[in-house]
């Protein structure tokens, strides 16, 4: 079958989920086509079965916002003709799942009837999709769509609580390609660091207020001040400036470290003790998995979908959102032992192979055969 699929080709979950969910279809026989603005950060290999097709929206002095809705959605249309795509899988609602609702449309017109699947990945429901500028349009292509997914009962529930919805949502959670997290840790990194009787702590994220930055590094404070220890910060975004200034005004910037995006997080994550992911809301937290699969114990709150993932007292511990001590005092429990820490690692990487990919990946490939029947029946 050939797929084309639609994601923003950035560090964001939506993008890597949409990257390796190609990658490992195309490893499975299908032929898959990648229709975006930039080759995906993730997307390393381009073969005859990964195709790469760049979406580019002419600049016109005319314009204060530039079109990008209808420069997909034609790319879209050209692609399908040109490769003869079978079905389009659109990750991230806005404005992927619109403008494949107006693709299929044209295609229609031409006589080309095509199925379109898309996932809901959370921001594009519960902070941007909802808000009035963007809910008509959001609802309506959601329930357009030939099949929905939502990455978590969490997401769905927000979903159909935030929106009148009148089509099913499966949900197919996040999945992690544990080929790609050996197990055994490197010590030999780690010592770049940490001295060895260093903690070291991490958070991975796009450095958003949903994220709680502040929240990361007051934790690392009063975790720091019992424990000798280091805080590896990776990724970029807005609150980043902010996070720095902290540091400097709580005069721990000499033990914390930031790493801007990087495609070395699994490195990263292998030499460290404990993951924390302070957001007020997550649909899934992808980033907390990763961690996870890395043997990495988690730190989170309660939020969204975290519960699905983060197994409180197992895999981690959880905490309500904002609740600084609580989340220091879990730390605390897992890092002051070494026995208990190693027994948390080992939680946490069994939790994290109920997700992997092969057991996910073909939940996707029925919702596509139930589209493409349900387009057959059209
Ligand atoms: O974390 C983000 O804000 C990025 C965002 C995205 O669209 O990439 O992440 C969302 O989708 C991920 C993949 O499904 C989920 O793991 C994240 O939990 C979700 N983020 C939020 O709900 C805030």
């Amino acid at each position: 079958m050939k797929i084309g699929i639609v994601c923003y080709p950035t560090f964001g979950g939506s993008g890597v989920v949409a990257t390796e969910l190609g990658i490992e279809l195309s490893k499975k026989g299908y032929e898959i086509h990648f229709i975006t603005y930039n080759q995906p950060v993730k997307l390393e290999l381009l073969s005859n079965k990964v195709h790469y097709h760049e979406v580019m929206v002419p600049d016109y002095p005319l314009f204060h916002y530039q079109p990008y809705e209808l420069a997909l959605s034609t790319k879209v249309v050209d692609m399908v003709k040109k490769h003869q795509i079978e079905l389009l899988h659109v990750h991230y609602a806005i404005p992927h799942a619109y403008a494949a609702y107006m693709a299929k449309n044209m295609l229609k017109y031409q006589g080309i009837n095509i199925p379109v699947v898309t996932t809901l990945h959370g921001t594009d429901i519960t902070l941007v999709g909802s808000h009035p500028s963007y809910k008509a349009a959001v609802e309506f292509s959601i329930n357009k769509s030939d099949a929905v997914t939502a990455v978590s009962e969490s997401l769905k529930k927000d979903t159909e609580e935030l929106f009148s919805i009148d089509t099913n949502i499966e949900v197919i959670p996040n999945f992690i390609n544990l080929e790609k997290y050996p197990l055994g840790r490197k010590e030999k990194n780690r010592s770049i660091i940490a001295k060895s009787d260093e903690k070291i702590i991490c958070h991975i994220s796009n450095f958003r207020k949903v994220k709680r930055i502040d929240d990361v590094i007051n934790t690392f404070y009063k975790i720091n001040k019992k424990i000798p220890s280091k805080l590896m910060m990776v990724g970029e975004g807005p609150e980043k400036e902010n996070a720095e200034r902290l540091c400097k005004k709580l005069k721990i910037k000499d033990s914390v470290y930031f790493f801007g995006n990087t495609n070395e997080t699994i490195n990263i994550l292998s030499f460290s003790d404990l993951f924390l992911l302070t957001s007020s809301t997550e649909s899934f937290g992808l980033a907390a998995l990763e961690a996870m699969a890395s043997s990495v114990p988690v730190i989170s709150t309660n939020a969204g979908g975290l519960p699905e993932v983060n197994i409180n007292g197992v895999s981690g511990y959880m905490s309500n959102v904002g609740d600084i001590d609580d989340m220091v005092s879990n730390s605390l429990k897992i890092l002051s032992d070494n026995n208990v820490n190693n027994e948390f690692k080992e939680n946490a990487r069994k939790q994290s192979e109920k997700y992997d990919i092969h057991k996910i990946v073909p939940f996707y490939e029925s919702i596509y055969i139930t589209a493409m029947n349900k387009v057959d029946k059209q």
